[in-house]
């Protein structure tokens, strides 16, 4: 299959499923040409198969604003024409299915037909996709797809109600590499993290509101009272700010290492053991599913996707958004009972490998590209 494949470049789950999808593909033969304003992050090495183009803007004077979803569709026009393209496959709702619908519409009236797979991930449907001006958007991008899959049985409910839509929409969870994503030795030395043995709780993500990572510190308030516990943070966005200075005011400066972004994720979920995720909406926790794959539980909020990932009293514990509380309390019980928490880490390690590793979700992915290409 010749597949055009539109994600966001930067750091962002949705951009990590799209771009580790990608490599996948063309691992098994396939081509597939990544259509974006930069390349992707996990896309920095040659790979045969693999191709990428820019999509440029034109500076002209009448254009304030830049045209990015009509400079995509031209993108996509060229590209479907110059490699003859069987599909385009989009992640993330705005813009990309509509500059997808838009490519597809004039490729049509050329003699073309591209077919379009979009994939919802999470904040395009829950969060500016109920943006009042956006859905009417959002809902064309999705009736106008070919097919449409989710990240979770949650986000297709959720895209069904508050889209009011009958689209099928297929549910395709996220992904791991489960040998890359694995329990290992440290690399990182422990000890510059766990100086007196303390124990260590980690959390990834974006710093966006919706992941909530001040509970994180509020979290370790708590559990150091009771326990010698220390806090990794790792990535950065618009909250670092805020959790810096409430470390401060909570006198955790020594206890919390902020790490800012960084590429080998995989070394560092391997020093916790605990991984905390307490976001406000969540359409599944790609973050959690890596943390899992690593044999770390996870400790998280009982909203969106997170309760098909991680199950309770199992791989880990849910609890309600901002109940800090008892989110601590579940992560002393574990911290100090070692028989459960190793119990909890294997079974985390084992769901993360039989539901949720590459070569069952990409095929999953790759039979959905058939049935859409010969309906
Ligand atoms: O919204 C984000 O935090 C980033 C977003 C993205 O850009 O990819 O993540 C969403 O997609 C991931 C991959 O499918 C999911 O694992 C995340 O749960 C989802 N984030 C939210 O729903 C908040």
């Amino acid at each position: 299959m010749k597949i055009g494949i539109t994600c966001y470049p930067t750091y962002g789950g949705s951009g990590v499923v799209a771009t580790e999808l990608g490599k996948e593909l063309a691992e098994l033969g396939n081509e597939v040409h990544f259509i974006s304003y930069a390349i992707p992050y996990r896309l920095k090495k040659f790979q045969e198969n693999v191709f990428f183009h820019e999509v440029e803007f034109s500076s002209y004077p009448l254009f304030e604003h830049q045209l990015y979803t009509l400079a995509l569709a031209s993108k996509m026009i060229e590209v479907a024409e110059n490699y003859n393209l069987d599909l385009f496959h989009v992640h993330y709702a705005i813009p990309h299915a509509i500059s997808a619908c838009i490519a597809k519409k004039i490729l049509a009236t050329r003699g073309y037909n591209v077919k379009i797979i979009s994939t919802l991930h999470g904040t395009d449907i829950t969060l500016v996709g109920l943006e009042p001006s956006f859905m009417p958007l959002i809902k064309f991008g999705i009736e106008e797809s070919d097919g449409v899959t989710a990240v979770s049985q949650f986000l297709k409910n959720k895209t069904k109600t508050a889209h009011q839509t009958n689209k099928e929409i297929q549910v395709i969870y996220n992904f791991i590499d489960s040998e890359i994503f694995k329990p290992k030795l440290n690399e990182f030395s422990i000890s510059h993290f766990s100086p007196n043995c303390e124990k260590i709780l980690i959390h990834t993500s974006n710093f966006r509101p919706v992941k909530r990572v001040s509970d994180t510190i509020k979290i370790l308030n708590i559990v150091n009272k009771v326990i010698s516990t220390n806090l990794l943070l790792i990535g950065d966005g618009p909250e670092r700010s805020e959790c810096e200075r409430l470390t401060k005011e909570l006198k955790l400066t020594k206890k919390v290492f902020f790490l800012g972004k960084q590429d080998r994720l995989e070394d560092l979920l391997n020093i916790g053991d605990i991984f905390l995720l307490p976001s406000e909406t969540e359409s599944f926790g790609l973050s959690a599913l890596e943390a899992m794959a690593c044999g770390v539980p996870i400790i998280c909020t009982n909203i969106g996707g997170l309760p098909e990932l991680n199950i309770h009293n199992e791989t880990g514990y849910l609890a309600h958004v901002g109940d800090v509380e008892t989110m601590a309390k579940y992560t002393i019980d574990l911290l100090t009972n070692e028989s459960k928490w190793k119990q909890f880490k294997e079974a985390s390690r084992n769901r993360a490998i039989t539901h949720f590793n590459k070569n069952i979700i990409v095929q999953k992915y790759f039979n959905y590209y058939k049935d859409i290409l010969s309906a």
